[in-house]
């Protein structure tokens, strides 16, 4: 299910694009690569499910679907919370879908929402 609407969103966002280069192209075709970054940020987040939070330490375990980002499949880790603050609305069982990157050598999440 997650793997199917990332494509999904990634072939609209193709579309669109697509659209968007030809109607843009004669006059400025050096602005191609603008798009391709904005759909690379939005194909960033993830889904996953929270499994186990560690306020003092900071961190949390999250059972996620597939980075492309990291050459990661799915799979269940730990992260850090890159502000403790992320953690205080969050249990054991929330769908969030979230942005990690590697800081400092760990993985770190970046920004996360929980889906309703
Ligand atoms: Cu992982």
């Amino acid at each position: 299910m997650t793997r199917n609407s990332i494509l999904i969103a990634v072939s609209m966002l193709g579309a669109g694009l697509a659209f968007k280069a030809t109607a843009d192209d004669r006059h400025h075709p050096q602005t191609e690569a603008a798009p391709v970054a904005a759909a690379a940020s939005t194909a960033a987040l993830t889904e996953g499910e929270v499994r186990k939070i560690d306020k003092a330490a900071g961190k949390v375990t999250i059972k996620h679907g597939p980075m492309p980002k990291f050459d990661m499949p799915a799979m269940t880790m730990v992260y850090r919370a890159k502000d403790k603050a992320m953690l205080d609305q969050l249990k054991p069982g929330d769908k969030i879908k979230f942005d990690a990157d590697g800081v400092g050598g760990e993985f770190t999440v970046l920004r996360l929402e929980k889906v309703k």
